[in-house]
């Protein structure tokens, strides 16, 4: 058993959680980060793919943007199709910006590399992380690692540990809301080491569900399917796969589109879901561990980032200044932007999913395609989202 001070500990090691701890570390506060899983289970997530201007900014000022600024692709424009139909929605020419396409799996490796040169403490393996005394004067936090029983006090906890993890549950049920919508559908991601389908990204509407066409670099190639939530990807040889998504796609581009043998499958569900409010006391959530978003607007990580952004800020003025107006701020400030994120995602899902067998729902999502095929300002409504808002 062993007792510990630190000003801030961090629970999680995902994108929000090392990129916190960057920038407490940076600005010269002492932190610690406690994750559940192994650093190669984090390591081999495959996630998030589209970097908001923002998100890119952040990774430089936590001293890792030099990777990304080599190997980021930077997109300046998407294209949505339905039917035969292209529509190209020109990013740069209605909102001044664009996005980069990054791997979440590159992001955590660059901020862990990071963290290894600053000899900072990324804790793996942490089991049965508990939060105590979160209204008291020190915050408490406990954990098994390797055997042993850990304690850390602390001024602050920051519940950077996603959907699933344990900080948002230790917020009491009287003082937590929570507000959720879950999509009867998931998607069904591949990976492979074949040549993008485009050079955009591309969303397909179809009959038989949506489809993303998507990548990594110009040798490997993210798609997504929409599935049934009963699919399993054991239901899903790569030839079935590759096939539907032909079927799914306007002729011109599934025509030539080039298959290869997977390298990662995974399904993930859809849904929506924010806890409100981000703070309990000593304890602040950030990211996934207060906010779901279908991934078809490619607002996760970019809203983990800016969460966490406010946060570091906040922490840093708290701390080094005494001052805690940001902090108390923190929630209401984040909450503005989350609910954006989350109308965004939703819309888009729902122009572009089939997500139930009515017919008037399938007329009404293709009055909505060719309204924004015919409106430069649907189009620039879309842009100026998907590029990430002020
Ligand atoms: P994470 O990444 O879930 O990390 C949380 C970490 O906490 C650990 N943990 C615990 N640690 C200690 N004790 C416990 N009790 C714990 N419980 C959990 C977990 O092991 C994990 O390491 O949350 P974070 O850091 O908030 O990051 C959020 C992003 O990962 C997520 O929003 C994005 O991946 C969402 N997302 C996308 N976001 C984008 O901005 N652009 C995209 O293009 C995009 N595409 C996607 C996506 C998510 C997807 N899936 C699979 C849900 C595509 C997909 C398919
Ligand atoms: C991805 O490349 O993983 C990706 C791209 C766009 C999205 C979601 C995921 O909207």
């Amino acid at each position: 058993m062993s007792e510990e001070r630190v000003a801030v500990c961090i629970i999680g090691a995902g994108p929000a959680g090392l990129m916190l701890g960057r920038l407490l570390d940076l600005a010269g506060i002492e932190c610690v980060i406690l994750e559940r899983q192994s650093r190669e289970h984090v390591a081999a997530r495959i996630r998030a793919g589209v970097l908001e201007h923002g998100s890119v900014a952040l990774l430089e000022r936590a001293g890792v943007g030099a990777r990304i600024a080599r190997e980021g692709l930077v997109h300046e424009g998407i294209e949505l199709a339905w039917g035969e139909r292209r529509l190209r929605i020109d990013l740069r020419a209605l909102t001044g910006r664009a996005v980069t396409i990054y791997g979440q799996t590159e992001i955590t490796r660059d901020l862990n590399d990071a963290h290894d040169a600053a000899g900072a403490r990324v804790l793996y393996e942490c089991e049965d992380v508990a939060l105590g005394e979160l209204e008291g004067p020190l915050a408490q936090v406990s954990c098994r690692r390797h055997g042993r029983e850990e304690t850390f006090r602390c001024d602050f906890v920051a519940g950077c540990d996603g959907y699933h993890g344990v900080s948002r549950r230790s917020i009491p049920p009287g003082v937590r809301r929570e507000y959720e919508r879950v999509y009867p559908v998931g998607w069904l991601g591949l990976l492979a080491d074949t040549p993008p389908a485009a050079d955009e990204l591309i969303y397909a509407s179809h009959a038989r569900g949506f489809a993303l066409c998507s990548m990594r670099s110009p040798g490997r190639s993210r798609y997504y399917l929409q599935v049934g939530l009963e699919a399993r990807v054991e239901d899903w040889p790569d030839a079935r796969f590759w096939d539907e998504l032909r079927r799914r796609l306007p002729a011109e581009v599934g025509d030539t589109i080039a298959s290869g043998p997977s390298i990662e499958k995974s399904i993930a569900p859809l849904r929506s879901f924010v806890a409100e409010p981000l703070r309990h006391g000593r304890l602040l959530l950030a990211g996934d561990a207060a906010h779901i978003v279908p991934p078809t607007g490619a607002k996760g990580l970019n809203l983990a980032f800016s969460d966490v952004r406010e946060l570091a800020a906040a922490l840093v003025r708290a701390l080094k200044d005494g001052d805690d107006r940001a902090l108390e701020d923190y929630s209401a400030t984040c909450l503005a932007r989350i609910w954006k994120a989350e109308r965004f995602s939703w819309w888009f899902t729902a122009a572009t999913h089939r997500l139930d067998d009515e017919r008037f729902g399938a007329r009404l999502q293709q009055a909505e395609l060719e309204y924004l095929a015919g409106s430069t300002a649907a189009q620039t409504s879309l842009a100026e989202n998907y590029v990430g808002l002020p």
